[in-house]
């Protein structure tokens, strides 16, 4: 046997068994120990090896079967029809090979009609119905049996019971993916780690476990939906000969299917559905990993039929992964604005989620302990979205012998004061206040920032040289410096510092809500700065408002009233605002008046593009009525504003009864009321 042989043979029983073990932590342990990017890279090395060295394929190998075997907690279930899983493709290139199989193989020059969904990161499961009530759920198992899930599956509100409808079959089969929404699974993770339990890696993980759960009670807990994506039935006369078409019938007996699905022809348009896709990725409420390519005609995909694993008529064309593993080289302890101490890890530089991550947030000390992290730990990182980049798992299997304790600071790195954490709360701070200049950097920081004062040319960099240089020691002295002085700094020229002066000028006379937001009160973001700057109208109101007084507005409860008035309590928050006022920094007066209230208590959601004005716009105007906007649409919703190539945020508004206006509906109600501008 040659060397290379030998070699390829060992290293394919390794990836045998590492796969193998994955598999088994995966699909029944529901505790993956690699992300799924890192098991689709062995999964692929070990396939090209094969197709290598076709007779070294063993009968066990894990390219061999669709997914892992059946736990034993679970009755088994044989699927009558395979349930196979889907060829992937990482680019353009494969999605063309794809495309141009499949026209070889129906021997077409013609452009394919193609069915895009988005493909949902949940679990496969297969819902069979007998005289339209449903009698047995399983999921996928292997593909060749799975888990009778039926108990657990029934608790679905997504699920129908019953088929809907006059014509339905005497047998069917609906198939398609339980999988727990974005904002479902961030609450379920807040709950567990607040009881102190064990949280879940990623909603498709969270998803399974609430499945496979032993007691449907747990089950009936989990915030889990099910979208349907095939169907069979005996005879399939009684069904269109389209899959859209199927997936239509299957909507009309009682079942929710993806409203982001389209029809694409030809593969041009598939890659256009796959930008479009995934340009919207961030803003979906569940999470997907890709978008699958359908061949619709039923008769082509009788006609394409199946390879071992995976139907010829159909790919999943991945999406960046937005889970990865790194190494964390070490842990840097970060002072905030309010003093807050927070533990970041510094990353071997991975790219995850479309951009290359090098720190990542561990929020606090409690949560290095529950992830019982070490420096020089492999970790798995996820950045979806514009989420900042969390650590979310430690590989245990994978920690050095040298692995380094993180050790919590007794003093602040910044200025060296003690750190202090009050009893009950989660949050070290350093006791340094204003003389700590990391809080210094922060707070001016925030005052300068987009949403506050901003203050064009008065970055991060600038910022930190004027603290650092005793230049800048509150806001107040922003409005102090002179050209002269800032062209005394290295790498100033005259006409950058002619323009951050007049950049600093310019934002003396901001808008109340702004303002207040500038301040940077504990817990005072940007909703609850307007709500005050509507309700009190000037600062001066503000200040001498009680908590009672506070509390009146919306928003503000016994916590933030505190640290309001805590804030204005403090003499050093006291000279510089009248420091700021002998600068000529002048805050504007909000009239509060009767238009301000004209939506007042009302939630309002904005979708799709508009014409006339930008959604900022369109959310300042309503914000102007005293509604509050928000980013997903719950039946409490007062109204959507639905503009063009309006998504699923206007399905759910019509599925739910609440009322859609379009751009022009908006335009006309903000003109009755006065809002031009
Ligand atoms: C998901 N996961 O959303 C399929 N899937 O079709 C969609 N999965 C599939 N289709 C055949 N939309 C096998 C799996």
């Amino acid at each position: 046997m040659s060397d290379k042989r030998s070699s390829a043979e060992q290293r394919m029983a390794a990836l045998r068994e590492e796969i193998e073990d994955h598999n088994h932590r995966y699909y029944v342990l529901d505790d993956p120990q690699v992300p799924d990017a890192e098991y689709d890279r062995l999964f692929r090395e070990l396939q090209v090896l094969e197709r290598e060295y076709p007779e070294l394929v063993a009968a066990s190998s894990p390219t061999q079967r669709v997914g892992a075997a059946a736990d034993t907690s679970f009755a088994e279930v044989v699927h009558r029809i395979p349930m196979l899983s889907l060829d992937n493709a990482f680019n353009e290139d494969e999605l063309r090979d794809f495309d141009r199989r499949v026209r070889e193989r129906l021997a077409t020059e013609e452009p394919v009609c193609y069915v895009c969904e988005p493909k949902l990161d949940g679990l496969a499961v297969s819902l069979h119905y007998e005289a339209g009530v449903l009698v047995r759920a399983a999921t996928r198992g292997d593909g060749f049996a799975g888990e009778d899930i039926t108990a657990n599956i029934r608790t679905i509100r997504s699920v129908p019971l019953t088929l809907r409808g006059a014509q339905v079959p005497a047998m069917v089969e609906v198939r398609g993916e339980v999988y727990m929404p974005k904002a479902g699974f961030e609450g379920l993770n807040k709950t567990l780690a607040e009881r102190g339990e064990k949280t879940f890696v990623n909603p498709r993980n969270a998803a399974a476990g609430s499945l496979r759960q032993k007691k449907s009670t747990v089950t009936a807990k989990r915030p889990l939906e099910m979208c349907a994506y095939s169907v069979a039935v005996e005879d399939e006369s009684v069904l269109p000969n389209t899959h859209a078409g199927c997936l239509e019938q299957v909507h009309s007996w009682g079942f929710r299917i993806n409203p982001e699905m389209r029809l694409a022809h030809g593969v041009e348009e598939c890659w256009q559905a796959y930008e479009a896709l995934l340009n919207k990725r961030a803003e979906l409420p569940y999470e997907i990993d890709g978008i699958v390519f359908k061949v619709n005609d039923l008769g082509q995909q009788r006609r394409l039929g199946f390879v071992s694993r995976a139907p010829r008529w159909a790919v999943a064309q991945k999406f960046p992964a937005e889970e990865m593993l790194t190494i964390v080289e070490d842990v840097e302890f970060q002072v905030g604005r309010t003093g807050a101490v927070t533990p970041v890890a510094r990353l071997q530089p991975v790219f995850v989620g479309g951009v290359t991550v090098s720190n990542a947030t561990l929020h606090n000390m409690d949560e290095i302990e529950r992830l019982g992290l070490k420096i020089g730990d492999t970790v798995f990182i996820r950045r979806a979205g514009d989420v900042i980049p969390q650590v979310v798992k430690v590989v245990d299997s994978k920690r050095p012998a040298d692995a380094r304790e993180v050790v919590r600071p007794a003093h602040c790195p910044a200025c060296g004061s003690d750190i202090v954490q009050i009893e009950g709360e989660v949050v070290a701070r350093c006791s340094g206040g204003l003389f700590c200049p990391a809080q210094r950097k922060e707070a001016i920081r925030h005052y300068a920032s987009r949403k506050a004062l901003d203050i064009e040319g008065l970055g991060d960099k600038w910022i930190d040289i004027l603290v650092e240089q005793n230049l800048v020691k509150t806001v107040a002295d922003l409005y102090r410096l002179t050209a002269a002085d800032l062209m005394k700094l290295e790498r100033m020229g005259e006409k950058s510092a002619a323009n951050l002066v007049a950049a600093i000028a310019a934002s003396a006379h901001p808008q109340l809500w702004r303002f207040i937001y500038a301040l940077g009160i504990r817990e005072v973001g940007e909703a609850t700065a307007k709500s005050l700057a509507r309700h009190f109208g000037t600062l001066e109101a503000l200040m001498a408002a009680d908590e009672e007084a506070l509390q009146q507005v919306a928003d503000v409860g016994p916590i933030v009233a505190g640290h309001i008035q805590s804030f204005f309590q403090q003499p050093h928050n006291q000279e510089t605002l009248n420091d700021l006022k002998a600068c000529g920094v002048v805050w504007q007066t909000e009239t509060v008046t009767e238009q301000a209230s004209a939506l007042a208590g009302q939630t309002w959601v904005l979708t799709g593009t508009l014409q006339s004005m930008t959604r900022d716009e369109a959310k300042a105007r309503l914000e102007s009525l005293g509604a509050k906007v928000a980013g997903s649409v719950s039946k409490k919703t007062a109204c959507v504003v639905a503009g063009e190539a309006a998504g699923s945020k206007l399905t759910r508004a019509e599925s739910l009864g609440v009322p859609v206006l379009n751009e022009q509906g908006l335009t006309e109600l903000l003109h009755q009321h006065g809002v031009t501008e």
